[in-house]
């Protein structure tokens, strides 16, 4: 029996992308074409080895997602919904490589074109938009991670240049930037530096033994009296409103992406379901297992329209902080859920990287958990709702 009159997408139930622009149905298709041709033949060994192919940086560059969400410096200065969408489409390849895009784009390039000088953007922007630069986002440390506002990370002035100290912990493309922005405390409050690879004092450590994200780089950036002109401080912003303003656009596409590594797990764990047979007929002609994937279908579509409607308002200036913290929040919490659910329809073949579906549910950990942990949404969502700040004491 038909479950409808007329074809049907099981990825998108209710046709949400009937209503794409062509702007976006081009960004969607041009980055899933990039992921099936450049991502989905290697991951499994990148991921298996811990590796991050960095010559796709430039690839990346070509198709023009790098700060694709920014206008001007060489950035393709497209909508928000289609930056939404590449994350989409990157993430259903792999997190590292969303991960690289929102760190590139969205942490060491958004900072650098909203607070910098004519000067630092031009410096930067257009190589960093080509991938021939690549840049990363220095705010957690050993000792601060949540409560990024208690980093011990010093910035001083030493005539008229600046001196950095301080040690950050976790962080994406470290080990492969050519230019970190870094937070760091300052007498008058929290400043962003940019410091280019080779300063002396700088030095990156690569977490190693990460059985989450094994295909992007993680690294840990020594500042040891790493001595910047004063031209190195971005001028733009002071306080933590300035890196919380960054986490703000890469949460938001996050929150789309990890819609995509959901949509891969629900897809392998359907083909699956219909070709696996126990008890003399497939596990997908079994109730439990249409549950699962019933569940699964409307949760991806339900997700996906809050994902569309968060981007809608980013476009017209409407998107709030803790509009993006609700996205982020239930998003992620699902593409978790909806990993694990097909990981056991997959049953011993799921915890194999045969199907995509282990490495994703193993990515999506780490998602859960960077740019603000469920519970720093939880939190941030309550104070909104409560008018009470569960943070401060
Ligand atoms: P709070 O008092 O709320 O705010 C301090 C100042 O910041 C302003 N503000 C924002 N401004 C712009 N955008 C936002 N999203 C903002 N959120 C807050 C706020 O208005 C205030 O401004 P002002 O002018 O009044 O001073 O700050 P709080 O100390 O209470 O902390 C709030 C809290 C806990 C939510 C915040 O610290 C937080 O978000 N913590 C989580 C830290 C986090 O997410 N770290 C992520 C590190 S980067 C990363 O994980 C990259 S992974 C990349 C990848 O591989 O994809
Ligand atoms: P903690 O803050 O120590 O939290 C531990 C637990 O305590 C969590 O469950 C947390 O929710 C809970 N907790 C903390 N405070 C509260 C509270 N008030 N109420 C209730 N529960 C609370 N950082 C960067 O700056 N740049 C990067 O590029 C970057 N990339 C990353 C890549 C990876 C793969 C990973 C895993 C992390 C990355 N991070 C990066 C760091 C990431 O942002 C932090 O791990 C995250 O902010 C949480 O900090 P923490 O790990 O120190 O955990």
């Amino acid at each position: 029996m038909p479950p409808s009159a007329r074809p049907f997408d099981p990825t998108d139930l209710a046709e949400l992308g009937a209503d794409l622009s062509e702007e976006e149905r081009m960004v969607q298709q041009t980055v899933r074409a990039f992921v099936r041709d450049r991502v989905l033949p290697g991951i499994d060994g990148w991921f298996e080895r811990g590796v991050f192919p960095v010559e796709v940086a430039k690839e990346l560059g070509k198709i023009g997602v790098l700060g694709m969400h920014l206008d001007g410096y060489g950035c393709a200065g497209l909508g928000a919904v289609s930056y939404g969408l590449a994350c989409l489409e990157l993430e259903a390849g792999d997190s590292g490589f969303r991960s690289f895009v929102s760190v590139q784009g969205s942490l060491a390039m958004f900072p650098i074109w909203r607070y910098g000088s004519e000067e630092q953007k031009q410096l930067w922007l257009p190589r960093m938009a080509s991938g021939e630069v690549i840049g990363c986002f220095g705010l957690t440390e050993p000792d601060a991670g949540s409560d990024p506002g208690s980093m011990r990370t010093r910035a001083r002035r030493d005539g008229s240049d600046w001196v950095l100290d301080g040690t950050k912990m976790w962080i994406t493309n470290g080990g492969i930037a050519d230019v970190a922005v870094v937070w760091a405390q300052t007498p008058e409050g929290i400043r962003g530096f940019l410091v280019p690879r080779g300063t002396p004092g700088f030095t990156t450590n690569d977490v190693h033994r990460k059985l989450s994200l094994r295909a992007s780089v993680t690294s840990e950036l020594v500042l040891d009296g790493c001595r910047l002109p004063e031209d190195a401080a971005l001028p733009g912003v002071l306080g933590l409103k300035g890196p919380l303003s960054c986490l703000t656009e890469a949460r938001f596409g996050i929150l789309f992406g990890v819609l995509g590594a959901a949509r891969s797990c629900f897809q392998a764990a359907l083909e699956y379901s219909k070709s696996r047979l126990q008890f003399g007929r497939p596990i997908g002609g079994f109730q439990l297992t249409q549950a699962k994937l019933a569940d699964m279908a409307v949760e991806l579509e339900k997700d996906l329209l809050l994902a569309l409607q968060l981007g809608r308002l980013k476009e017209r200036g409407r998107l709030t902080p803790v509009q993006v913290s609700v996205g982020k929040l239930g998003n992620v919490r699902d593409a978790l859920e909806i990993a694990r659910a097909s990981r056991t329809i997959l049953g011993a073949n799921g915890v194999t990287l045969e199907y995509p579906v282990i490495r994703h549910a193993a990515n999506l950990e780490s998602v859960l958990t960077y740019e603000g942990t469920a519970e720093i949404h939880q939190l941030t969502i309550g104070r909104a709702l409560t008018g009470l700040d569960a943070f401060s004491s």
